[in-house]
């Protein structure tokens, strides 16, 4: 699966980047989102593949276009059978998101990217909109941190796995009122803390980097969100852990409504039997083949953003597969249209 389409994949989240970059500091999110929505599927639809999102843009009602369930890829058109042969069909589940960090984007505030995940059909978890808990580190310390440990254990663990002092580890944690707490203990446990506003894709992949002076994601960001990063992160062999956060008084903005009875019993539609499980990133993609693709909007941590020039862009991209074991920056430049030669006679 790997071959053609890690190429393949690569282009769909520059176009993504691309067309969003276009929107970057212009304080429109909505559009900034909108043309990385379209960008992205009109890319996927040209390559060979049945696709079907089951993590995207939201429901179909709400959502146009890259919506949960909607079929990708050429495979899917009506004249299919004339150029796919059904036993060769690559049926492929998808996880998008074409601009992470929206807000990012906008202001033009680092870490914003267009991301994505595939895996083999079955092989990434149906997050709903809901919220998460997350953990994500070093592949040093994958299993030896814990989500259901306190901060400040999980910090003496993750200072002894990365052999340095608690005081040179850095944390990046999402500016969130609902973090207060988190953010003071691990400043008393003597770790430094990076807020961010926003993006936290980008932050938890960057952990599972050396040399990003990142060591760990604490705290609770978007369901959907970690399931991209945990399909990175569990090909980068780092650590990521999920918990489902479906209760309005742990998190009362955003996503998940009003009541808790009426987000479990959604869970359970959804066929999930335990709501409070904590999953670990093999578990939120647990496919054979997975496959992560990100290309930079705005510059950020792992990857520059998108650079104009006259006509043309340069981006980069980062490709993580787990089937050969690599994480790829591809560094594109995009050329503006060749003028045709003008023949004369
Ligand atoms: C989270 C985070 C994302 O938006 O979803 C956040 O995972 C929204 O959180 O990376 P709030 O509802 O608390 O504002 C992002 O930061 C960007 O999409």
């Amino acid at each position: 699966m790997e071959s053609t389409l890690g190429l393949e994949i690569i282009e769909v989240v520059e176009q993504a980047a691309i067309a969003s970059a276009r929107w970057m500091g212009k304080g429109d999110k909505d559009t900034a989102d909108e043309v990385a929505v379209e960008a992205m599927r009109e890319r996927m639809n040209k390559i060979h593949m049945r696709g079907r999102i089951v993590i995207g843009e939201g429901e179909r009602d709400d959502a146009p276009m890259l919506y949960i369930g909607e079929e990708v890829g050429i495979c899917t058109q009506p004249d299919a059978a004339d150029f796919c042969n059904p036993e060769e069909l690559l049926e492929i589940d998808i996880a998008v998101d074409p601009c992470e960090g929206t807000n990012l984007c906008a202001y033009g505030q680092p870490g914003s990217m267009a991301v994505l995940a595939i895996a083999e059909k079955g092989g990434l978890f149906h997050a709903p909109d809901f919220y998460m808990k997350k953990l994500a580190a070093p592949a040093a310390a994958k299993g030896k941190v814990d989500i259901r440990k306190s901060a400040t254990e999980n910090l003496k663990i993750l200072a002894e796995c990365l052999d340095r002092g608690i005081d040179e580890l850095v944390v990046i944690v999402m500016k969130r009122e609902r973090h207060n707490d988190l953010i003071k203990e691990i400043r008393d446990a003597g770790a430094r803390v990076r807020l961010i506003s926003d993006g936290d894709v980008s932050a938890a992949i960057s952990c599972g980097f050396a040399g990003t002076n990142t060591h760990a994601l604490m705290g609770i960001g978007a369901a959907p969100e970690g399931v991209i990063s945990a399909a990175a992160m569990r090909c980068l062999g780092a650590h990521f852990q999920g918990q489902l956060i479906y209760d309005p008084a742990v998190v009362k903005t955003g996503l998940i409504g009003e009541s808790k009875e009426a987000n479990l019993a959604r869970l359970a539609e959804m066929g999930i039997t335990d709501p409070d499980k904590i999953y670990d990133a093999s578990e939120l993609a647990s496919g054979e083949t997975v496959l992560f693709a990100g290309c930079g909007i705005t510059p950020g941590d792992l990857m520059e953003g998108v650079r104009f020039f006259h006509g043309g862009a340069r981006t980069q991209s980062l490709v993580i597969s787990s089937q050969s074991q690599t994480a790829r920056f591809v560094d594109t430049i995009h050329m503006p249209e060749v003028p045709k030669i003008v023949q004369l006679r």
